[in-house]
């Protein structure tokens, strides 16, 4: 009988609401205003106190839907400055708003300019000063507050960005490397959002992987998803392209393109987005070589990939770049076997060292420039 009324019970909840997990949220808008300043009182000469300011704080472990939902609303004030009196000459400052926000918030103002880049842990910034109090150079009447939209935009920070078709096993290899747990399918788009993973090494050092959702060919004319996840790379060291050995056709309605056309398609979507990415650091990953007849296409393609320029006369127009991407490296791997994923660990690990070791190198030359042009007006030169 109990166990009847459990299950009658049971029957009667809704349905889990699984699917419906919120989207990932990546910009937010919100009105931010300082506080007003106190009024001054002229017959003692007394100042008003200046107006509480709106203040973000970077903090990490944050994301922008956990602020929007700890917020009540898109509007953020900071208390007024008190005027003034005879018992307090000056008057008390507002009390000021502090936001924590995401490390990796860009704040940008209406006209898009950009206010302040939030890039790590406590980084911080004035979003909405407080007005003066009143004195004498303002007639003892205090000022109002700034009072404006600020819209937030996250970017991620990782060091190694996966950019790739649909289907090209991105979230397989992240997950095979890192601790990350996304999905993976056999269909296109099974990632929908960003996701970063961490790839641990032996020696305690790790470096983070960010999955991006799949571009198509025509992302930049708004197809598929678009560009919008592309934002996430910016900021990344490194990017690591992953293509089909075998192309990629998104549906029977479109061509199938091989894996050299994928990668000027890839190429050309970035130069589309943002020119500038194309100088970033790149490795190729050719992906699923544990398929029968991948080999064959890789040593048919391999020239062609190793000076892409040299096979842009035949590339189909729709998908030519107008400039080409430099490889770092070109690894024919399978991310379904370990032994080629742990490669491919200790081959981003080494690539990430060069790198840095390389920025150090030139940041010191450019040091010793900049000392050498101070120095060589007084001293010897710098050798
Ligand atoms: N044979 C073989 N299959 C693979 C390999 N890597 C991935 N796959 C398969 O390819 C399919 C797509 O893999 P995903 O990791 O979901 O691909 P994705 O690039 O993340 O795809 P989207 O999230 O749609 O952009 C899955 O069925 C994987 O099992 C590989 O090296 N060899
Ligand atoms: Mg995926």
């Amino acid at each position: 009988m109990v166990q009847l009324f459990k299950f009658l019970l049971k029957s009667t909840k809704s349905p889990t609401r699984a699917h419906f997990r919120p989207s990932f949220l990546d910009t937010l808008r919100l009105a931010v205003r300082g506080g007003h300043g106190g009024n001054g009182l002229p017959k003692y000469g007394g100042v008003g106190g200046q107006g509480g300011c709106v203040y973000f704080v970077a903090k990490e472990g944050l994301t922008l839907r956990k602020l929007a939902q700890g917020l009540k609303e898109r509007r953020v004030a900071a208390t007024s400055g008190e005027d003034s009196s005879k018992v307090s000459i000056f008057g008390k400052r507002g009390v000021d708003t502090r936001i924590e926000v995401p490390v990796g918030v860009q704040v940008y103002d209406e006209q898009q300019k950009l206010l302040a880049d939030l890039n790590e842990n406590d980084a911080t910034c004035i979003v909405a000063g407080g007005g003066i109090g009143g004195c004498t150079g303002n007639n003892f009447l205090g000022r109002p507050g700034e009072n404006r939209i600020v819209n937030l935009d996250l970017k991620l920070i990782a060091d190694v960005g996966l950019v790739g078709f649909p289907n090209a096993g991105k979230s397989t290899l992240l997950k095979a490397v890192s601790n990350a747990k996304p999905k993976i399918a056999a269909y296109p788009f099974t990632t929908i959002r960003p996701q970063i993973g961490t790839i641990e090494y032996g020696d305690l050092r790790s470096i983070s992987l960010a999955d991006l959702p799949g571009l198509i060919e025509g992302a930049h004319a708004n197809f598929g998803m678009g560009h919008k996840f592309l934002k996430h790379i910016e900021r990344t060291r490194l990017l690591l392209f992953m293509v089909d050995i075998f192309g990629f056709q998104l549906s029977p309605r479109h061509p199938h393109r091989d894996c050299l056309a994928n990668i000027y398609s890839l190429n050309k979507e970035l130069e589309l987005y943002d020119p500038s990415l194309l100088e970033k650091p790149c490795v190729l990953l050719l992906n699923k070589m544990d398929k029968e007849g991948a080999h064959e296409i890789l040593t048919k393609v391999r020239p062609v990939i190793d000076d892409l320029s040299s096979g842009l006369a035949d590339c189909p127009e729709e998908v030519r770049p107008k400039r080409v991407l430099k490889f770092e490296s070109i690894v024919p791997i399978s991310a379904i076997n370990s032994t080629r994923v742990t490669q491919v660990k200790s081959q981003l690990r080494r690539t990430l060292v060069r790198l840095a070791e390389k920025q150090f190198v030139t940041d010191g030359e450019q040091i010793k420039e900049q000392l050498q042009q101070r120095v060589g007006l007084v001293g010897p030169k710098i050798t």
